[in-house]
């Protein structure tokens, strides 16, 4: 399989080559692909080192699959092209996810769904598929009516500009800021840009993608997305209330059951879900398992995954494996 990974110096696409060589991904030939301020750099992938290259020649050596993870603008213009040219891309950006021709694509939950004419197959948001990975299995046994979330999100999340701002805090030494304020030591109730009505970009991610990728539009989301100073992964405190009733025993068999969910839910001993334990793991961690006593068929629930791993690398390549394991490439 010959693969190209667009935007291969940044932080996800770091990540990206690390996944396809941790998971054996069958690479015949790889392209390190970036802007053209970026070509000629090196990376490295299963100890060779790569010479980045640009778009035009990523799209000239006909990759089968190109996994895009360069911002929305760039997407936007060279996702098409890369398609035209018989190349299936995998966009980890948001240019694409609410396109209603375009597939929103988490394995575990609707792969089933791709054919060979999906060319541009997008990647969801990093909050949006720990929080479906887990909440999937228990939709199909008792019926989401509606979810209230609200994150903690990890400065990995923005880049590497935001890990460098966070160090540099922590160290006392100036530097370039991600953000408008401090985030050692600070909570930032603010991830990406406030819409008209209130909400985040980030919030409302939440809301519309959960939809789309559980198929299914009558499902309320309402969310509250938070920066906070760790680099881990992300947390999500999540208050879900189905149309039917559930019992706590069975809640815990169906995750532990669930593709890519670890159940992680022992009080004696204090073990429940961290980024601590969740970075560089490719699975959604889920504990904290209880019910809201306030009203009736609610579940509190804890859950935390790597947000570079499931929350864009892994789950990419995952769908990269799914495509090429039933000829779709
Ligand atoms: C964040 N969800 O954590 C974004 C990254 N895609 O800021």
């Amino acid at each position: 399989m010959k693969v190209a990974v667009v935007g291969a110096t940044g932080l996800v696409g770091t990540k990206m080559l690390q996944v396809l060589a941790e998971r054996n991904f069958p690479v015949t030939e790889l392209m390190p692909v970036a802007s053209e301020r970026s070509v000629g750099k090196e990376v490295t992938f299963k100890g060779a080192k790569y010479k980045v290259i640009g778009m035009a020649d990523a799209i000239a050596a006909k990759p089968d699959v190109a996994i895009f993870s360069a911002g929305g603008s760039t997407s936007l213009e060279w996702a098409p092209k890369f398609a035209e040219a018989g190349i299936t891309v995998i966009d980890n950006s948001s240019a694409w996810r609410m396109d209603p021709t375009k597939k929103l694509v988490v394995p575990e939950i609707n792969a089933d769904a791709l054919t060979a004419e999906d060319k541009i197959i997008a990647n969801p948001n990093c909050s949006t598929i720990q929080m479906v990975v887990a909440l999937n299995p228990l939709h199909k046994k008792y019926t989401i009516k509606r979810i209230v979330v609200s994150t903690y999100q990890s400065v990995t999340g923005t880049g590497v500009k935001a890990v460098n701002q966070l160090m540099n805090e922590r160290q006392g030494v100036e530097g370039d800021m991600a953000y408008k304020y401090a985030i050692d030591l600070n909570v930032i109730p603010q991830i990406d840009v406030f819409l008209d009505n209130g909400y985040t970009k980030e919030e409302m991610k939440m809301v519309k993608e959960t939809c789309k990728i559980m198929r299914d539009d009558s499902i309320k989301v309402t969310a509250t997305t938070v920066r906070i100073p760790v680099v881990g992964g992300h947390s999500e405190s999540v208050n879900v209330e189905f149309e039917n009733d559930f019992d706590l025993e069975e809640v815990k068999q169906i995750l532990s059951a669930s593709a890519g969910v670890i159940v992680q839910d022992d009080l004696a001993n204090q073990i429940y879900p961290m980024p601590l334990w969740a970075h560089e793991k490719d699975e959604v961690f889920v504990g904290r398992l209880r019910r809201d006593e306030t009203q009736p068929n609610t579940l509190n629930m804890w859950i935390v995954s790597d947000n570079l791993r499931k929350g864009a690398a892994t789950n990419a390549i995952q769908i990269a494996e799914y495509l090429s394991s039933k000829g779709l490439l």
